[in-house]
């Protein structure tokens, strides 16, 4: 995996960069669209690439080890070739969806056993098992083994998670560096800082990620109910200390504010499940604020669901019929309002990456901030 700068904004910490990985080149800043268990829910793959114009996906340890499996991924070649998605896949470790997830859990130096959400059946992820199954899953990327801590997180629990989750990142890397690659492509592991909202917790946590000289780092642990302002100073601090020649990977974050604010502090990569989950559910995310499209008010608007987009679906169907199928529960509302909310995510993305090439982006940034969180 390579990381390449293409571009600093001089009035921020934003950068625009390239990935490139054995699928293909990733353009930073971007959003990858959670396809947690082997789809992005409501879109076709090929939507996904030629439409939305997604450059990375993501997918999750957790749901995949536990369907289809093991022996079904393997047997398909990989996650990518099970899909038929050609582009970039990183996948999530499981350090999340055991805590958000799972019913019974108990985490030890060890690893965490946990109850599936689906059948109740017992399984154990260890920081090794879950570098073989991300082997055998084919991510491009695949992240290390880590404990999110709930918010809020009392400074000795957060104090002692960090150092465990560092020892388990150890466990990680001799597990990964001694295995190889399944599928003829090259893949790159990424370690996770947490340390809840305490600055020094999160000034170790990363200079002990730091340390390892991994390919690329994420920050974790945050998106999990604390205030915007404490997530952008954690995200500052860490910013601060992690290499600039690297990607840092933001997980789990956020509304189209909080992905800006980030990437005004360096943050190269993103997911959430917001544009696609909150979608289903009726709410649009549009330059000019947020829609909920079940509201009365859109009851007689027949006038395109969005103008500025350049999607079939967006120009094509009104706000009124697409009010009717949320309304209804029709399959083809969540299809129409998950691509809508994807492509808008991606266009955030790119404009951004385009704003930080032209020298423009720190302006721009705080102009669109003010719209994006209006309520419409
Ligand atoms: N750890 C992992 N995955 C995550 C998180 C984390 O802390 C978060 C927190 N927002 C989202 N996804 N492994």
């Amino acid at each position: 995996m390579k990381f390449q700068q293409v571009a600093l904004d001089t009035l921020s910490k934003a950068r625009a960069g390239e990935i490139t990985t054995g699928h293909g080149t990733i353009q930073t800043p971007i959003f990858m669209p959670v396809g947690t268990a082997g789809t992005v829910k409501a879109v076709h793959q090929r939507e996904l690439a030629n439409d939305v114009k997604a450059q990375i996906i993501l997918g999750n340890t957790y749901h995949l080890y536990l369907r289809p499996g093991l022996d079904i991924l393997e047997k398909a070649g990989g996650l990518h070739q099970f899909m038929n998605w050609d582009k970039p896949i990183l996948t999530d470790s499981g350090g999340y969806q055991v805590y958000s997830l799972s019913e019974v859990r108990k985490i030890k130096e060890e690893g965490v056993t946990f109850r599936s959400h689906i059948d109740g059946s017992k399984h154990l992820f260890t920081p090794e098992n879950v570098m073989d199954t991300q082997r055998i899953i084919g991510a491009d990327i695949i992240m290390a083994f880590d404990e999110c801590t709930p918010y809020p997180c009392e400074y000795g629990y957060a104090r002692k998670s960090i150092e465990m989750t560092h020892r388990w990142l150890k466990r990680c890397c001799e597990r990964f560096d001694s295995t190889e690659p399944k599928y003829g492509y090259p893949q790159a592991l990424f370690p996770i800082v947490q340390g809840s909202v305490y600055k020094d917790l999160r000034e170790k946590s990363a200079e002990a990620i730091a340390f390892f000289e991994r390919e690329g780092n994420a920050i974790g642990g945050l998106s999990v109910g604390e205030p915007a302002e404490e997530m952008y100073a954690m995200t500052e601090v860490v910013c601060n200390i992690l290499p600039q020649n690297k990607p840092r990977y933001l997980m789990g974050v956020g509304t189209p504010v909080n992905i800006l604010e980030n990437i005004a502090l360096g943050i190269d990569m993103f997911d959430c499940v917001m544009p696609t989950r909150n979608g289903r559910n009726g709410m649009l995310f549009t330059r000019n604020g947020i829609i909920n499209i079940k509201n009365e008010k859109w009851k007689n608007d027949f006038s395109a669901i969005d103008e500025d987009s350049a999607l079939f679906s967006d120009i094509n169907y009104s706000k009124a019929y697409l009010r009717h199928l949320i309304h209804s529960g029709e399959m083809l509302g969540a299809q129409i309002a998950t691509l809508h909310n994807l492509n808008f995510y991606l266009w955030l993305v790119k404009e951004a990456r385009e704003q930080i090439i032209a020298g423009t982006f720190y302006n721009w940034k705080n102009n669109m901030v003010k719209k994006l969180a209006q309520r419409l």
